[in-house]
């Protein structure tokens, strides 16, 4: 699966498939650092180094794991789980309180090196990209090749460790980084997308999240290959409109674009809790690692938002958004959680449970065209992933 001559491999790509006429192949890397904030401590720290290490917040006060070292997840601690839980799963663990500002810093860094690489680069949060190689591949340079430079120049110009993932779509793309990580490589050759992905469980398809997943797998479908064997009209019956996507996602043939900041019109995260939520205690923290992730987004693309919208979903699947927009642009978590927290905290209630919570940040100041865009319809994926922008 790893290396081989894209160009020997298109022919495969083609055969087999109904769909007509055939768009011209793509080259997407998904480019991730390793327990980017657990890595950037060690790598200041060395006496951290080789040490289960847990940054976040402080068990005392329910604080909240934003991410752990290699050495600490053997131990069970994931990011998002209290620390409570962490410090019981690994007493040894180290915790460390998040430098947002060095992360910045250091992410600035290795966004610098991908744009080096190609124009096409579309950040997802402070330390993951997707980067349309396209151009780099018809000139010659396979995508394994592309990829060995960019981890080589990670590595050497940072220090850290980067999981990348090549292939034709970035679906598959950002599976294939996630699969060997720690510093991990993989590229799927076009035309073996199908098969690279039909033994892999289907939570690991972007916009199957662990609900879509318990239902699917009630079904007894477990892997994207039995997704991906479904007749169409199941697909249609299952997943509605989201049907053609979510078949061609299974198929690994997704066809959406690498965008580059100017394409952005809002960035923002949700997530789907494991209970439904009514305390504002449990609550508030929630929201404000959303507001974190939204504000470490805004920074790696690059943006400063006006409007901050939240969205929530309560126990009867009732869904809402509220906004507010401010006087001036923002990429600042705190500004954007103590905006988030004024409009979510009014709809808190003792009878009212929480399902979801979402924050999103969009209205952003438009440079080439000298004002401020308009502010845009708020648009999250019904399910999916935490950061998602749009
Ligand atoms: P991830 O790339 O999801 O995680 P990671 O880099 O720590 O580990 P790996 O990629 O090797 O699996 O997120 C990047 C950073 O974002 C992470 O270091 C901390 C922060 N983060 C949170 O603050 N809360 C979260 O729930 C998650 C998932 C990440
Ligand atoms: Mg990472």
């Amino acid at each position: 699966m790893e290396a081989t001559t894209p160009k020997n491999m298109m022919a495969a790509g083609t055969s087999g498939s109904s769909e007509a006429p055939e768009p011209p192949v793509r080259h997407i890397i998904h480019a991730d650092l390793d327990a980017f904030y657990a890595a950037v401590e060690q790598l200041d720290n060395p006496e951290l180094r080789g040490k289960a290490v847990m940054v976040g917040g402080s068990p005392e006060h329910r604080g909240v794991v934003a991410t752990a070292s290699y050495e600490a997840r053997e131990f069970g601690v994931h990011s998002a789980m209290p620390m409570r839980s962490a410090v019981r799963r690994c007493p040894q663990g180290i915790i460390v309180r998040p430098r947002f500002d060095r992360y910045r810093e250091v992410s600035r860094k290795v966004m610098a090196i991908f744009r080096d690489i190609t124009d096409l680069v579309e950040p997802l949060s402070l330390d993951e990209a997707y980067l349309d190689i396209t151009q780099l591949v018809e000139d010659g340079q396979p995508p394994l090749a592309v990829a060995l430079d960019l981890k080589r120049r990670v590595n050497q110009e940072t220090g850290l460790t980067l999981s990348v993932g090549a292939g034709t779509a970035k679906s598959v793309a950002k599976i294939a980084s996630d699969l060997h990580k720690p510093d991990g490589l993989l590229v799927v050759p076009p035309g073996e997308e199908e098969e690279f992905l039909a033994p892999l469980p289907v939570g690991k398809l972007w916009g199957i999240g662990p609900k879509t997943e318990e239902r699917l797998r009630a079904d007894g479908i477990d892997t994207i290959g039995q997704l991906a064997g479904q007749p169409l009209d199941w697909f249609q019956r299952r997943f509605g409109q989201r049907a053609a996507d979510v078949r061609a996602r299974a198929l690994g043939i997704d066809r959406g674009a690498v965008h580059t900041e100017r394409a952005t019109k809002s960035v923002s995260a949700e997530t789907t809790f494991d209970t439904d939520l009514t305390d504002e205690d449990q609550l508030y923290p929630v929201l404000a690692r959303l507001a974190a992730r939204v504000a470490g987004s805004l920074e790696a693309k690059e943006l400063r938002g006006k409007t901050v919208t939240v969205k929530a979903r309560l126990a009867d699947f009732t869904t809402f958004t509220r906004q507010m927009t401010l006087a001036a642009p923002t990429n600042s978590d705190a500004a954007i959680l103590e905006t988030a927290w004024r409009l979510f905290s009014k709809e808190l209630s003792p009878d009212r449970s929480f399902r979801l919570l979402g924050v999103g940040v969009s209205g952003f100041l438009s440079a080439s065209l000298g004002a401020d865009a308009e502010p845009e319809q708020f648009q999250l994926p019904l399910f999916g992933e935490e950061a998602y922008s749009g």
